[in-house]
């Protein structure tokens, strides 16, 4: 229970093989979105590409009180047109930052780290891993909430990802 964050569920799912009929704009390998919902509030981050490590678009920020529950769903989409993606690292995390908008990813290492979740998929064509993820925020301070693609990036030069800056107040 570091940081005083305390996982109350955590649940991933796996569907392949379902066609979707809506895509984000401007999506060629994966659609991503992270939806964190806490005090009432949602916000939702979609796909943007590393390198950089921060990519293109300003992080959605949340902020909650220490003590709210925090309820993140994350979604990960093949939307490559021309078929199935092997050997994809899914990578869910929540790691304490410094600052709302830092453009450093945290190392995922030390007592900062809050969820550390990661799986190995095969995508097949249209295939969508999803999850939710529910912990009750403790500590104040500020944390990075992400979801990324990995091993993708030999093949497309970029990783993908999904993030929310997780802003906590007493
Ligand atoms: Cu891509």
């Amino acid at each position: 229970m570091r940081l005083g964050l305390y996982l109350l569920a955590a649940s991933a799912t796996v569907c392949a093989g379902i066609t979707l009929s809506q895509h984000p704009a401007g999506a060629e390998h994966f659609g991503v979105l992270v939806r964190v919902a806490g005090d009432g509030n949602v916000v939702s981050a979609t796909m943007d590409t590393s390198p950089p490590p921060q990519g293109y678009n300003p992080r959605p920020v949340i902020e909650v009180q220490s003590g709210d529950p925090v309820v993140v769903n994350w979604h990960l989409i093949n939307q490559y047109p021309h078929g199935g993606i092997p050997h994809v690292g899914v990578h869910f995390f929540v790691v304490r930052e410094k600052a709302v908008g830092q453009q450093i990813v945290p190392p995922l290492k030390g007592s900062g780290v809050v969820i550390d979740d990661q799986f190995m998929m095969d995508f097949a064509k249209h295939a969508e891993a999803k999850g939710t993820v529910k912990f009750r925020a403790g500590a104040p301070g500020v944390y990075l909430i992400r979801l990324q693609s990995e091993n993708t990036a030999q093949e497309f030069g970029h990783e993908h990802f999904g993030a929310v800056d997780l802003k906590v107040t007493d």
